[in-house]
Parts: structure tokens; C-alpha cells; sequence
């Protein structure tokens, strides 16, 4: 086998965002683009040369052909060995685990998460260190600086390696040992929960429904749910990842997930409903007739978490992602947990896992975790849920409405507006820049302006600073605006409008999000002139 080593010329925009390199697919097929960022990776860890490497992703569209890229110039530029996932395929959680459980040197995780695959769709690259995290800022900044200068990149000329079967295999000198993609993981999640507790429940007739969206949940969900804890065949539904999700958007929300809330709003819906995503890292919790937000979910998760055997001596403290509701904060205070507030993406969790200051996390944008792996997780969540429900009794109805009597609602709602121009959607966040100052001691839309700011971080373990993370507008009665632009999208620019209200009121708690939400969003809207710079007046997505 020779190794080959190609000129090549750097290509602008490959800065990784908030989750790794996303693009459409036909950018990243084009001529040296996935080769000049992998080069660029190995640059940015400071070579691969002995190292040892997980691989695997999602399954989308082009993941096979990257997939024998990357072992080819991990080959050729000397490392020891790669563990690779069946057939290509790792969920985001499951290559985590697997990242930490064989000490390797980091991982590479091919998926573009809950955006849809496809030749016309989207696809994406991230790296993960030996933590099983998400690269922090420090690793893609050098990722990106590589990406501005390099002028060669090394790969093997070989044969595409068989990843169909479980087995070992070399390359040129370097292993490459497929494995099972969920056999480590599904251990791990024995381990965690109280899975005896959980099969009582359903060999007792408590019915649920999961549905994988066609992508890499199915295998896994399988394995879990209905051969594990019993739960009845065909409750996993679109079960066969697919590498164009079967046309859909993996993405698990009330808008996308539509299969699952027709199950979950039917006249014999099961009593617990749940979906994943495209990798795997987000989940989605519905109980019979009623949709739980991923802030809440997160907020009910940390109340209960010590009905799970890894959570009984407690979670010391909790993080949530500054857009994510303020739910959680409640718990935390009530509690005496440590509570923390970090820029949205989960690879700024991972010094606090790490240093054991906090043991579950989550985002508004249904992403839940704990220090298990250092990603998202959503059959954890899943399971953390059911364990919940096993030991309690209760359902998820009864739950969360024990939850607001006990706390009070935060109620919460995204609203999405996508395919904005770049230009425009800029423009919109340096005017409301300008503004910040001044608004506080204002009224609008009949809310009384208390604070606002544009939110910075510094990470209490490293003292590393982020700027720029989102602008948090607080209002009168725990009311909270906060604006920002998305990291993950590959067309345009997508403006997040995070709408929050809080009520102690019981008489209040059944009211539509959306309806509770109104005075905040027409205030959102006036601050920031959304008609005027977007020519919008509704949002494309309410989350
Ligand atoms: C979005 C979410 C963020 C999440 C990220 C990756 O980022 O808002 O909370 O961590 O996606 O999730 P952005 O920058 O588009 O708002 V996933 O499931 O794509 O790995
Ligand atoms: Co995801």
C-alpha cells in the first residue's frame, strides 16, 4: 500500500460551529474538502502518529465513503489503531462511551445531528477528545487556523476496508477493529439504571412508543427497550437507519416528530411516548395527550434523578444552557444543588463534568446528559424517565403537574425564523447591541424592561472567556427575551427568539404555551425589530 501525499490548497469556511463542521453534502464531496479538514484535525490534536481512535456515525448519506477516507489518512499518518462502530455507525452518546471506555486518544463522530441527509441535504464532521466531549473551543480554533493554511495531506492508497462485520482488520500497519455498535453502550445503561424496576412496570402494562425517526437510534432502542426491559415489539417505531432518514428531518420536536404525537394525542395512546434523533443526543418526552419541553424535562430530571441507582447519593450540581429555561435554577435553589449557566453547545459542559462540580445538563433544544459520557444522551433520558416513573408510581401527566404545583412553570418556547440573509440577520443583532443599554427601565408590550445584556462566559475551571454567546433581555415577573443566531445551520442565517414567563399560579399552569407567551413575544418583536429586518412577522418553527 503507498502513501500518497497531495497538494492541495486550503479552502475558506471550514470553521467548525457549534457542533463540528456541518455543510450540504455536495460541499463536503467536493475535490480535497473532507480530506483538507481531517489533515486539519490531525494538525489541530497535534498529529495522530501511535494514536488510537474511535470512528462512526450516524449513517447518513456519504458516511461509508468518508468513513474509508478517514481510515486511509489515519493510516497514513501513522495511527496505532481505529475503532470503527458496524457498518459505519455509532450514535453521538454510544461513540462517547466508547471513546472513554477504551482510554482512547478522541474520536471522530460523521453526522450533521437533526438536519436532514441526502445528497441535497447535509452532513458533517466533528472531533471528540479523549474526554468523549466535543472538542472545546481551544482544539477547533487550532482545527480552523490549520484549515486557513495547509498545502498537503497524506492518505494510503488501499482497498475499502470491509466495515460490514464485526472483526479486525490492518491498514497498512494501522488496526482497524470494527465493533458493535451498541453491545458497550447498552451495558452502560444497565449499569445506570434500575432496569428490574423498570421491566416490572412494563410486564405490569405500562405501554410506551419510541420512535427512532429512521435514523441511529432504531438498533439501539431495539436492543433496550423491547429486548431488555420487555417492552412489546413494534414499540420502537422507524427502526432501520436510513441514510436519508426516509426523507424526514431527524429531529425531535412537535413539528417533525408528527408520527409520535399522533400516536401520543390518539384515543389509545401508550402511557409514554419518546423519540431521538438523527445521532442519537436528543430527546423528546411525551406522556398521553401532553408534550413535556426539554426545560422542563431537564428540570423534573434533576428533582428526581435519585430514583436511579447512579444518581442515589445525589448530583452535587446542575448546568443548563443559557437559552434553556430557568426551571432548573428553581430545583437547584430548592435543593441546595450548585447551578450553572453556559453558552449553548454541550462541549461547554465538559469542564464541569470533568471536574465533578456538576453530574446532569441539558439545553432547551432537547439535549439532556450527565456525567456518563461527556455528550447529550437521549435514551438516557429515556430510561432516566422511565426509572423515574417506575419508582414513583406516577405518570407522566400526574409528574409534571406535581412538578409546576411543587415549583411553579416556567413556561418556555423557541421560536425559530430560518433562511434569513446573513446580511440582514446580522444587522438585526448589532442594532439590538447598540440598544441594550437603554432598554432597561422601559416598558413594552406592557412588560417592564429590568436588565439586559449580551451574555459572556468564563469557564469557572480553565478561565476560558466566550463572548458574543446571546443576547438575555429580563423582564418584569421572571419573564426572559434572549436572541441569537444560529451555529449549526448550512444555508443562510437562522435567528432563535427564546421566549420565557414564569407563574406560581395553579389556576394558570394548563394555559397554551403559546398564549402565555404572547405579551413576551410581541415585546421580542418590538425590541428587535424583527418585521423590520427580516420582513417576518411569524416564526417557521415554534419549538
Ligand atoms: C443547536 C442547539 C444547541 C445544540 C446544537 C447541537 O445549536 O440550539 O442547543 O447543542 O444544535 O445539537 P444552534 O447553534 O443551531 O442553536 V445536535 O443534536 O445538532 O448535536
Ligand atoms: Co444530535
Amino acid at each position: 500500500m503507498e502513501r500518497l501525499t497531495i497538494d492541495t490548497q486550503p479552502i475558506e469556511g471550514q470553521k467548525p460551529g457549534t457542533s463540528g463542521l456541518r455543510k450540504k453534502t455536495k460541499v463536503f464531496m467536493q475535490p480535497h474538502y473532507l480530506e483538507n479538514f481531517v489533515q486539519s484535525i490531525w494538525e489541530g490534536i497535534g498529529g495522530v502518529e501511535g494514536k488510537t481512535l474511535v470512528l462512526g456515525g450516524d449513517g447518513r448519506y456519504f458516511s461509508d465513503r468518508a468513513a474509508q477516507v478517514i481510515l486511509r489518512m489515519a493510516a497514513a499518518s501513522g495511527a496505532a489503531k481505529v475503532i470503527v462502530g458496524q457498518g459505519a455507525l455509532l450514535s453521538t452518546p454510544a461513540a462517547s462511551n466508547l471513546i472513554r471506555k477504551q482510554g482512547t486518544d478522541g474520536g471522530i463522530i460523521l453526522s450533521a445531528s437533526h438536519n436532514p441527509g441526502g445528497p441535497d441535504e447535509d452532513f458533517g464532521v466533528k472531533f471528540n477528545n479523549p474526554n468523549g466531549g466535543p472538542a472545546p473551543e481551544e482544539v477547533t480554533n487550532r482545527i480552523f487556523e490549520a484549515t486557513k493554511t495547509i498545502r498537503k495531506y497524506h492518505i494510503l492508497e488501499a482497498q475499502d476496508l470491509d466495515l460490514a462485520a464485526p472483526g479486525s482488520h490492518d491498514l497498512g500497519g494501522m488496526t482497524v477493529e470494527v465493533v458493535d455498535p451498541v453491545a458497550d453502550y447498552a451495558e452502560l445503561m444497565e449499569e445506570l439504571f434500575d432496569f428490574d424496576a423498570i421491566r416490572a412496570m412494563i410486564s405490569g402494562g405500562f405501554r410506551l412508543c419510541f420512535d427512532a425517526m429512521h435514523a441511529v437510534t432504531g438498533p439501539y432502542a431495539k436492543e433496550i427497550l423491547e429486548r431488555r426491559l420487555g417492552a412489546a415489539e413494534g414499540s420502537v417505531m422507524n427502526a432501520v437507519p436510513q441514510p436519508d432518514f426516509a426523507g424526514g428531518h431527524p429531529d425531535p420536536n412537535p413539528v417533525w416528530a408528527k408520527e409520535l404525537m399522533e400516536v401520543m394525542h390518539g384515543a389509545d395512546a401508550p402511557d409514554f411516548g419518546a423519540a431521538s434523533d438523527g445521532d442519537g443526543d436528543r430527546n423528546m418526552i411525551m406522556g398521553p395527550g401532553m408534550y413535556v419541553a426539554p426545560s422542563d424535562s431537564l428540570a423534573v430530571l434533576a428533582a428526581n434523578a435519585e430514583a436511579a441507582p447512579a444518581y442515589k447519593g445525589g448530583i452535587k450540581g446542575v448546568a443548563r444552557s443559557m437559552p434553556t429555561s430557568r426551571a432548573v435554577d428553581i430545583v437547584a435553589e430548592r435543593q441546595g444543588l450548585d447551578s450553572f449557566e453556559t453558552p449553548t453547545g454541550w462541549k461547554f459542559f465538559g469542564n464541569l463534568l470533568d471536574d465533578g462540580r456538576v453530574r446532569l445538563c441539558g439545553e432547551e433544544s432537547a439535549g439532556t446528559g450527565s456525567d456518563h459520557v461527556r455528550e447529550k444522551d437521549g435514551l438516557w433520558a429515556v430510561l432516566l424517565w422511565l426509572n423515574i416513573l417506575a419508582k414513583s408510581g406516577k405518570g407522566v401527566v400526574e409528574l409534571m403537574q406535581d412538578h409546576w404545583r411543587t415549583y411553579g412553570r416556567n413556561f418556555y418556547s423557541r421560536h425559530d425564523f430560518e433562511g434569513i440573509e446573513t446580511e440582514r440577520a446580522n444587522a438585526l443583532m448589532d442594532d439590538l447591541r447598540v440598544k441594550l443599554a437603554d432598554l432597561p427601565g422601559t416598558t413594552v408590550s406592557g412588560r417592564a424592561v429590568e436588565a439586559a445584556d449580551e451574555f459572556s462566559y468564563t469557564d469557572p475551571v480553565d478561565g476560558s472567556v466566550a463572548t458574543a454567546q446571546g443576547i438575555r433581555i429580563y423582564l418584569d415577573g421572571g419573564a426572559r427575551i434572549v436572541l441569537r443566531l444560529s451555529g449549526t445551520g448550512t444555508t443562510g442565517a437562522t435567528l432563535r427568539v427564546y421566549l420565557e414567563d414564569r407563574s406560581e399560579d395553579p389556576a394558570t399552569f394548563d394555559t397554551d404555551v403559546q398564549d402565555a407567551l404572547k405579551d413576551v413575544s410581541a415585546a421580542a418583536h418590538e425590541i428587535a425589530g424583527i418585521e423590520h429586518h427580516t420582513g417576518r412577522t411569524e416564526p417557521d418553527v415554534r419549538a
